[in-house]
Formats: structure tokens, sequence, C-alpha cells
């Protein structure tokens, strides 16, 4: 998880020309990328929307499997769309409008091209902190919302290793378990 916050702080067409152009590719385009975050029979049947400069929602396609997709952000580096399911959006918006998300509702989130992260700590750092580079995720599902079940996982680091399991953004309402699937 990574990509709302930059949306909404930072895009800035003069600087991502290449992403710019990304996007112009029309709508078509962006459900491709938005499918190939999950494996076909989730994605194929899912909604797609995507975020828009302003904070918005713009639906490029309803869905008819409860499922939802969005494409990759062009402002962070690498691809990072993602699919997920109802419970991982209602975490997904309360994490964006910085609220609680519902209790009892764990939800799981595809995202098999990978994708970066700003932070394992902070769910609201729009870049790296100073001297770090971006977290580079491999392809992986997130369990979210699943409160103080899983205690097994080291919560607070600040690298952690990709390669198993770890916990991101530990401690705070919006941790959720990012899972290796390559
Ligand atoms: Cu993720």
């Amino acid at each position: 998880m990574k990509k709302f916050v930059i949306l909404t702080a930072s895009v800035c067409a003069m600087c991502l020309p290449a992403a710019q152009l990304a996007r112009a590719g029309g709508d078509a385009d962006l459900i491709i990328s938005a499918e190939s975050a999950a494996p076909a029979g989730v994605s194929k049947g899912a909604a797609v929307y995507a975020p828009q400069a302003d904070g918005s929602m713009k639906t490029l396609r309803e869905g008819s499997n409860g499922f939802w997709c969005m494409p990759d952000d062009p402002a962070t580096p690498g691809p990072d769309p993602m699919c997920g399911d109802a419970n991982a959006m209602e975490w997904a918006m309360a994490w964006i409008g910085k609220t609680e998300p519902p209790k009892g509702k764990t939800g799981f989130i595809y995202m098999l091209m990978g994708g970066p992260a700003q932070s394992n700590l902070d769910p609201f750092a729009i870049k790296p902190p100073e001297g770090s580079d971006w977290i580079m995720d491999r392809p992986h599902v997130m369990i979210v919302n699943f409160g103080d079940t899983l205690s097994a996982y080291p919560t607070k680091e600040e690298k952690p290793d990709t390669t198993r399991p770890y916990v991101m953004w530990g401690g705070t309402p919006y941790q959720h378990l990012m899972v290796p699937v390559q």
C-alpha cells in the first residue's frame, strides 16, 4: 500500500512527462494495468477505479464479483496496481480519511506486480525518509485490518526483509501483513 496519499499530495505534470503519457493511453490501458494485479478469476469481474489527481475516484468499469482493482499509480516508481475485496476497500478508505477502520472486517489486497512503499513505519509518508530508498516490494498479498491477532511478526522494522511476510505500518490502525508470493 502506498499510493493514495501521493495522488492527493504531489501529482506534478511537469516532473512526470513519461507517466503522464502512460495515462494518455486511455481507460482500456488503465483497465489492463488494474487487472494485472490479481488472478483472472478475481480481476476480470472486478470493478475498476482510477484515483484522480483531485482525490476523487473515477469508475472505469462496474464490477460483478465483489472485487475491485486500481491501475498503476504513475507517480510512484515501478508498477503498483492492486485488487482487493470489499473489506479491504473499507480499510483503505479509513486510511485515506485518517479514521479508524471498522472492527472485525479483515480484508485482503492482491499486488501481483509488486509495488513501492515510501515507509514501512509511517502510513502517511509521501516520500522515503532522508537517506533511504523506496521499499520495492515483490509480488505480494496484503492482509489488512486484522486487529491484534497477528503477533508472530515483528511490527516496527524500518527496513523489512521483503522476501518473507512482514508487518507494514505496525502499531497503527493501518498495519497490514505483507505476504510475498514469489
Ligand atoms: Cu502492497
